[in-house]
């Protein structure tokens, strides 16, 4: 963790149908998963949400009376940023922090069916993703696959691998929604059909990525796609249409907020 911290939009998925076997630990309240984001601007292009199936997701009650899903460390975060209830008792050591009303693993979430804010699909459900890192933001990441190389790939992964979907217990139905191209790009014209050239299933096809297990190219991918899209993107979809995202980012994102569709987060 440097000096500067970084600062993050969390994105509030609601959970549209509880497990009847869930709900008796969890009492009221909304459930939410709540994924970091660096590019808010985006979540009109959302298709789906990715946990870690091996990482270990605690349900967490915030100062609302909400439920928060997400990482352990994350939600201790949370709590020292005034987000979270928590054991209120000061001990020698500290306050206890924010305690989890129960526990799931990603793979028990997947196939949960969530409400996300701009989302152009009514539904959306939780898909498994390999590459997650449990020590960076929630452990959970909302999929926007017009933009990000990575959420691209391991979708088309899901859509694409019979296998993968078999051992994960992935529905097909899950993996259906299509790319929603959310930005155009100034340079664009229209008649040499590139449109979507400086978009992430592009480049992520010109550089023949083959799964999203590929984390040096999609690394390099991921750089060009970020630039160009916050340097010469235009919105394509929403209020904004025809504006650039350098101009209206902090604008949707500070929107998203003021609805309480999102909360600010910082590690
Ligand atoms: B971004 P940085 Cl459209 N593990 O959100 C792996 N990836 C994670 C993560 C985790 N624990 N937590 C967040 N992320 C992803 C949107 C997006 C993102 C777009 C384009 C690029 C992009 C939709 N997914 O990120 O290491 C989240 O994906 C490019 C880096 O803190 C988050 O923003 O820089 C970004 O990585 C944060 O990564």
């Amino acid at each position: 963790e440097g000096v500067n911290p970084q600062e993050y939009t969390l994105i509030k998925l609601r959970v549209k149908e509880i497990p009847a076997e869930w709900k008796e630990q969890l009492g009221d309240g909304e459930v939410y998963l709540v994924a970091a984001t660096l590019r808010p601007e985006t979540m009109y292009g959302q298709t789906n949400c990715f946990v870690l199936p091996e990482g270990e997701y605690g349900f967490f009650r915030t100062k609302k009376g909400e439920i928060f899903v997400c990482s352990q460390r994350s939600a201790l975060n949370m709590y020292y940023q005034d987000l979270m209830e928590g054991d209120e008792k000061n001990g020698p050591s500290g306050p206890n922090g924010p305690t989890s009303l129960m526990s799931k693993t990603g793979q028990d979430l997947v196939g949960l069916p969530l409400d996300a804010p701009l989302c152009q699909y009514e539904t959306i459900h939780v898909l498994p993703m390999f590459t997650i890192s449990m020590s960076k933001g929630t452990g959970v990441v909302t999929s926007v696959p017009a933009e990000a190389p990575d959420d691209y790939v391991c979708l088309r992964d899901w859509k694409t691998r019979s296998n993968w979907r078999e051992q994960y217990k992935v529905k097909e139905e899950w993996c259906a929604p299509d790319v929603v191209d959310i930005l155009t790009f100034e340079d664009d014209n229209e008649d040499a059909g590139s449109s979507d050239s400086a978009s992430a299933p592009a480049i992520c096809e010109q550089m023949k990525i083959g799964s999203h297990r590929e984390k040096d190219k999609l690394a390099a991918a991921k750089k060009d796609v970020y630039q160009k899209g916050f340097y010469s993107g235009i919105m394509n979809v929403g209020p904004y249409k025809g504006e650039k995202v350098a101009d209206v980012k902090t604008k949707i994102r500070d929107e998203l907020i003021e609805k309480g569709e999102a909360v600010a987060y910082f590690e």
